[in-house]
């Protein structure tokens, strides 16, 4: 993911636009992008989840993300760029069970980075995306929750990952795209920068996995390619809340390597500079 995806993609819009298809296909729609090790997720669940499209021939699926007020989505800021691009060039799609099938697509009036993903060689890895009106809640559509800031999600806090991302390395979800989840367990910061150490030539003083940053999955279950900017969601004391964004990786659920998440409690005041406390 470190790779910058969306000035790649708008590179290739000439390309991609090359075939004008009134109403795209769905085969043909995802080339990349769902979750290692888990299952169809069930249609009542995960009211926060949304698909970020981007514009090329079709409003294509780059990222998740999630609503987190009805104004505002959160999602990694490696899914909308360094480059700042215009708003006209997204639109949102709250919570579908089939990806593209029965889109009612949003536009989005605001693209905000973190301006600390422009400057630093890595971290920030965070976006909000205001929609241009506010979206009417409801069973299937309503916010994921911030946490506090002083929620650790200590190792082994079970928690959940959805998305429409690859099923494994280079392996695309097929048709009909159902969105899938996945439980992991939340990995220590310090035993997930060991790993990312095993095995390589990075010295034990390099830190690979920041504070800004957290770390969950085990073998065989992760996010992958498609997954990025989509939440990590923990249920604590009864509530869910939004630990993480999918940010990287080496590789998909294998082993010694879990999944990195941008720490959530790490942005809140940033994301507050924004986003109201209450709905
Ligand atoms: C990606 O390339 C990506 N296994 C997302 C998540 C993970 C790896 C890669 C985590 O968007």
């Amino acid at each position: 993911m470190w790779e910058e995806m969306l000035p790649l993609l708008l590179l290739a819009l000439p390309l991609l636009a090359s075939g004008v298809h009134a109403a795209p296909a769905p085969h043909q729609a995802l080339e990349r992008g769902a979750i290692v090790g888990g299952q169809e997720a069930s249609k009542s669940k995960w009211p926060w989840q949304v698909s970020l499209r981007l514009h090329a021939a079709f409003w294509k699926h780059i990222c998740g993300g999630s609503l987190i007020h009805p104004q505002w989505v959160l999602t990694a800021a490696h899914c909308v760029g360094r480059e700042r691009v215009s708003p006209d060039a997204f639109r949102v799609q709250l919570r579908e069970q089939h990806l593209y099938y029965g889109d009612r697509l949003l536009p989005v009036g605001r693209v905000l980075p973190h301006p600390g993903y422009y400057s630093a060689q890595e971290g920030a890895d965070i976006a909000l995306l205001g929609l241009r009106s506010p979206v009417n809640l409801s069973g299937r559509v309503q916010p994921l929750r911030l946490p506090p800031a002083a929620q650790a999600f200590p190792a082994g806090t079970p928690c959940w990952l959805t998305g429409w991302g690859d099923v494994g390395d280079d392996e695309p979800l097929p048709p009909p795209y159902p969105l899938r989840q996945v439980k992991v367990p939340v990995v220590d910061n310090g035993d997930c920068d060991a790993q990312y150490h095993s095995d390589t030539s990075t010295g034990d003083s390099v830190r690979i996995v920041r504070d800004d940053m957290m770390c969950a999955g085990r073998a065989g279950r992760d996010s992958c390619q498609g997954d990025s900017g989509g939440p990590l969601a923990c249920k604590v004391n009864g509530t869910w809340l939004q630990a993480g964004v999918v940010s990287w990786g080496e590789g998909c659920a294998q082993d010694k390597r879990p999944g990195v998440y941008t720490r959530v409690t790490h942005y809140l005041d940033w994301i507050h500079r924004y986003v109201p406390e209450e709905p």
